[in-house]
């Protein structure tokens, strides 16, 4: 007990006092709710960082000859292979499908018909950045991105682009992190952002409708101001949209509390790659009336229809919030913590995240403004427990309690109770940094997996093993939802490394029975992975639905599937 920090008084960030607190912060926000108060400016920050990195990236890795970049060399008029060093988990070589057509003045003379100029960027700048994923491994080489305004525009988009045989990536606010938002060619990007608007709320329900371009951090601010969050909270909430959400299934950092986009989309209006819309817009809580095919386009990566609306469940905002920065002397402790927070704190448990030392040094060292909240010793785990309840002397009470019973029992070596806003934020900002963290420190390669909790951590005490000093490797997560995120930090992308880390990776997590993919998605850097966690047979029925829905495979092409299993190939 004797770590322990009786002075701090518990967090008790009020909605109000998160408002107020952001109007201090950044006059030009007045709500950023939920976990993410000051995420306003920590954003802005942010996003200049990665605009910041990507200038820096490309002119450090495509001048080295080390890149990562794709090189497209042109085969003949149609024809191009795209020749990858097999860098973290891309496909070694993927070849352009021939039966794609390329772009033409006369398509672009009827975009712009239906569009108007704004919906038809061809500007280079805005392109080169559409056609770059957020870690700068995949680098498309389109010369077009549309951007329609309506459900109709997007039809008519796509009934144009089908009867062309013209191939389309979907995009969203392009935070994707398994190559699957970018295009591998020079597919048409196809992106929603300027559908933005909130449809329809319902007070009683909680029940939300809105356009798929909607950025997710301002729908969170629309539905502070109504006394309401959403069931999803991720650290690119400034960039994405909720129909990449959607697209994905993002998890994130509340799916311990109000579980996946499975359960909280009620409907979604989807429009097929002949252009036909599908309207599914329901917003029943149930309806059994045959099969429910919108869980066919949640997660299924814009390889099956683009996302237009989103109809989906939005809990009520409570007003006591508490967050904990504990620290644990072994991975075996963090489980056990696990456990008793599920059973003690119940109900008002909202987050249960987890990161290891190296992610905590490598944070400390690469984001600006950061402290360690435990500084007296060093400590091998670190879990951050947020609560979120209705009752205030209620929620402090059981969080007391539990606090004092985990640090008697000795499962918890050190720990802090935010005492105000601002330093909850940082807490936060520790955990969902590690991302950018690990982009400043040089090559990473990144894995998101489903594990047994209890097996977890031997993956990465293995790895570590077999990469000695040749590379970092970070350990963080969901832990309360098995999620791990297993990242290899090196100081430059090597073959030497990659064998090391694959397949080992996907052998040893398949026989655990466990997911490659737990969040991020199969995107292109892993469509050819997906047996690792599918049967045959069911990989083969998603590829017949696949075809069956887009039969000449137009709609992202080269992702989430083996493309040799499409009868388009
Ligand atoms: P994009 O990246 O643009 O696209 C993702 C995929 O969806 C692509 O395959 C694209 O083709 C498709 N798509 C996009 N929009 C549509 C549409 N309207 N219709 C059909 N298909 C579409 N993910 C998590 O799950 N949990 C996390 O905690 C998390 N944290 C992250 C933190 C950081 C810092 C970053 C950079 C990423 C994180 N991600 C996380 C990954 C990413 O943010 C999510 O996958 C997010 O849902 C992607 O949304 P987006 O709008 O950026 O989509
Ligand atoms: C997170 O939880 C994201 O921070 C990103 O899912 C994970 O970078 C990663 O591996
Ligand atoms: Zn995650």
């Amino acid at each position: 007990m004797e770590n322990w920090r009786p002075s701090y008084r518990l967090l008790k960030y009020s909605f109000f006092d998160r408002r107020a607190n952001l109007k201090f912060l950044d006059s030009s926000r007045t709500s950023t709710p939920g976990r993410a108060y000051n995420f306003s400016r920590s954003c802005e920050l942010f996003q200049q960082d990665v605009c910041f990195q990507r200038r820096k990236f490309s002119t450090f890795l495509r001048g080295s000859g080390n890149g990562v970049m794709a090189s497209l060399q042109n085969v003949d008029d149609n024809r191009c292979r795209i020749g990858y060093r097999n860098f973290a988990s891309m496909a070694s070589t993927t070849v352009r499908n021939p039966s794609f057509s390329v772009i033409n003045s006369d398509d672009i003379d009827y975009f712009k018909k239906i569009l108007g100029e704004s919906g038809v960027v061809q500007d280079e700048e805005k392109l080169d950045d559409a056609n770059t994923d957020w870690m700068r491994k995949q680098k498309g080489s389109s010369k077009l991105m549309l951007q329609p305004k309506s459900t109709q525009e997007v039809s008519q988009i796509l009934d144009y682009c089908n009867s062309r045989c013209l191939a389309v990536v979907p995009q969203g606010g392009n935070t994707g992190l398994v190559g699957g938002s970018v295009p591998v060619f020079d597919e048409v990007i196809l992106n929603v952002r300027g559908m933005n608007n909130i449809i329809s709320f319902d007070k009683a329900s909680g029940i939300l409708v809105c356009e798929a371009g909607c950025i997710l951090e301002n729908l969170i601010s629309y539905l502070d101001n109504e006394g309401f969050i959403m069931p999803l909270d991720l650290g690119a909430k400034g960039s994405c949209q909720i129909g990449g959400n959607v697209s994905t299934n993002a998890g994130g950092l509340r799916l311990i509390r109000y579980g996946s986009l499975h359960g909280s989309v009620l409907g979604l209006e989807a429009v097929l790659a002949n252009g036909t819309v599908l309207d599914m817009l329901g917003t029943l809580r149930k309806d059994n009336t045959g099969y429910d095919l919108k869980h066919l386009f949640i997660g299924s990566e814009g390889s099956l229809g683009i996302v237009t609306k989103v109809s989906i469940l939005t809990p009520p905002k409570l007003s006591s919030v508490n967050l904990a920065f504990l620290a644990c002397k072994d991975y075996t402790s963090c489980q056990k913590l696990l456990y008793q927070a599920k059973r003690n704190l119940g109900e008002i448990l909202s987050a249960f995240e987890f990161l290891d030392i190296n992610a905590m040094d490598l944070v400390l060292k690469h984001l600006d403004g950061l402290r360690d909240p435990l500084p007296s010793s060093t400590h091998n785990f670190y879990i951050l427990i947020e609560t979120t309840g209705s009752m205030e002397s209620h929620d402090k009470e059981k969080l007391e309690a539990f606090l004092l019973q985990v640090m008697e029992s000795g499962l918890v070596t050190d720990g802090v109770l935010s005492q105000d806003i601002n330093q909850a934020s940082s807490f936060w900002r520790i955990r969902e940094g590690i991302p950018e963290a690990l982009m400043k420190a040089g090559a990473v390669y990144k894995y998101d997996l489903s594990l047994p909790p209890e097996k977890m951590y031997d993956l990465v005490v293995e790895m570590r093993g077999r990469l000695g000093t040749e590379a970092n490797v970070v350990a963080y997560g969901h832990l309360g939802d098995g999620n791990l995120h297993l990242n290899i930090s090196a100081p430059q992308y090597n073959d030497s490394i990659l064998s090391k880390i694959e397949p080992f990776v996907y052998e040893w997590t398949s026989k655990q029975r466990g997911s490659i993919s737990a969040e991020h998605g199969l995107g292109l850097m892993k469509a050819n992975k997906i047996h690792y966690s599918k049967s045959a047979e069911t990989v083969k029925l998603m590829a017949s639905i696949k075809t069956l829905l887009d039969p000449k495979g137009i709609l992202n092409p080269y992702k989430v599937l083996p493309t040799s299993l499409l009868s388009h190939s």
